[in-house]
């Protein structure tokens, strides 16, 4: 319901037409890589490690002084984003820990300062640029290291007992002013250093009791600088500005199945999605998902208008570690094949239904429609009901090969398509319908 006089709230003044513009190589994008590293890679079990389990500074510190990346080569990892297909990759600049990545001025906690001694943000920066795929840049909100961030529900050093005095004795000495400038000059650090930055993922907000929100990370004044320094950026919705109409430019739904993927029809989205179940690398994590689940994770985002941003979490040494790569590979192999079916394409149009087993994308310029087969039917045969008259031509997307109609079980509106008894050898094969 919108009421005359109860406009939304707006930052700034950009129009419909113009955020779409933006936000278009986005959209056609369809899948990225996320990229969670950090100190955690070393403890190896989660990125929430610190706070888990209640881990101060002085015993955490271990890691900032073992940490030494010597396998790390940011070509590699762009090279090995290229070929699973992914046209943008976001990186952890700095995660809960507080650790740094880059070389920011405004600290002395940052790779430059251990063994590994680089600014590993700007080589993740120039060398995916130079593979053509767009950087983005993760940026924790919380940071359990800074001595100016409040204790609040999530912090290491959190009372267990909930205790009022107890919080307010912690945060005696902590200022949140102080952190917020930090927080405000360390991405303006990032928006300025590093060149065109296509992506800011800010993370996250969770207003409430021991919670933060908007007025901890002075989040009005931050996206109005973060718009200001990079006018074509595209910004992640956990500002907690979610009632500015401009307060965000997509929605974030993380680790969400693929059946809640269909709520979200007719947004703009991204969800974002692990290998295992934590963002950091996690050793002993057995809850790998198939290479089916992630085609099909990615599949049902471009199935319902949304991306898919997958994340690796490399370890210490800083490579992507076996499993990672065996899911890479497959995708990579896949994605060579079926792209098409991928890249600038969203939910088809409702007069078109998904047969059983099956997944539908559409490429709304070509007027190219995508049947995915998940199941690969046994009878040699997929009936399409409602489809007869409105296709053109149907082939095979991986090698172009023809497939016939069926024109005496084709009857009435019925589209009957005659498949080969054996199922082309991937693991989701896909039909390309040109339609009238
Ligand atoms: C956050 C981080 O805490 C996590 O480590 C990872 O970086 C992930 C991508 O983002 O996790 C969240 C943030 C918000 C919600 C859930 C997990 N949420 O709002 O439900």
């Amino acid at each position: 319901l919108t009421l005359p006089g109860l406009a939304q709230k707006r930052l700034g003044n950009e129009t419909a037409a113009q955020k779409t513009k933006r936000m278009e190589w986005w959209t056609d994008a369809r899948f990225g890589m996320f990229i969670h590293w950090g100190l955690y890679a070393l403890p190896a079990r989660h990125e929430w490690v610190k706070s888990y389990e209640h881990i101060s500074d002085e015993n955490y510190q271990k890691y900032f002084e073992q940490f030494n990346p010597d396998l790390f080569d940011a070509k590699k990892w762009a090279k090995e984003a290229k070929a699973a297909g992914m046209k943008y990759a976001v990186l952890t600049t700095k995660h809960h820990e507080g650790f740094n990545l880059f070389d920011s001025k405004y600290t002395n906690y940052k790779a430059t300062n251990t063994q590994a001694k680089r600014d590993l943000v700007k080589e993740f920066v120039d060398a995916f640029r130079a593979e053509g795929i767009k950087v983005g840049f993760y940026y924790s909100l919380i940071d359990w290291h800074h001595p100016d961030f409040t204790v609040d529900r999530y912090h290491p050093q959190r009372p267990n007992n909930d205790n009022e005095a107890e919080y307010a004795a912690l945060n005696k000495n902590r200022d949140m002013a102080k952190y917020r400038k930090y927080l405000y000059d360390q991405v303006t650090e990032l928006l300025t250093k590093y060149g065109k930055i296509d992506i800011l993922w800010a993370d996250f907000s969770y207003p409430g009791k021991h919670g933060k929100g908007r007025d901890d990370w002075g989040s009005v004044a931050l996206l109005k600088q973060i718009r200001k320094l990079q006018p074509q950026i595209i910004v992640d919705n956990r500002l907690d500005l979610n009632d500015y109409e401009d307060g965000t430019d997509f929605e974030t739904p993380e680790q969400v199945s693929t059946k809640e993927l269909e709520k979200y029809r007719g947004k703009v989205w991204e969800t974002c999605q692990t290998f295992s179940g934590s963002w950091g690398y996690h050793r002993d994590e057995n809850t790998w998902k198939s290479n089916k689940k992630l085609l099909d994770l990615l599949i049902t985002s471009v199935a319902n208008g949304g991306n898919l941003l997958l994340n690796v979490g490399p370890t210490a040494r800083g490579e992507f570690d076996n499993r990672a790569n065996i899911a890479l590979d497959s995708l990579s192999l896949w994605m060579h094949a079926n792209s098409k079916s991928i890249y600038h394409c969203t939910f088809a149009p409702a007069e078109f239904k998904a047969a059983e087993g099956t997944k539908l994308t559409y490429n709304n310029d070509t007027r190219k429609l995508y049947i995915h087969l998940f199941e690969y039917p046994n009878t040699g045969y997929i009936t399409l009901d409602g489809y007869k008259n409105k296709v053109k031509y149907a082939q095979f997307l991986h090698d172009n090969s023809e497939i016939q109609i069926d024109t005496e079980k084709s009857t009435g509106n019925t589209l009957v398509l005659k498949l080969p008894k054996k199922k082309p050898d991937f693991q989701i094969p896909v039909i390309e319908l040109a339609l009238n």
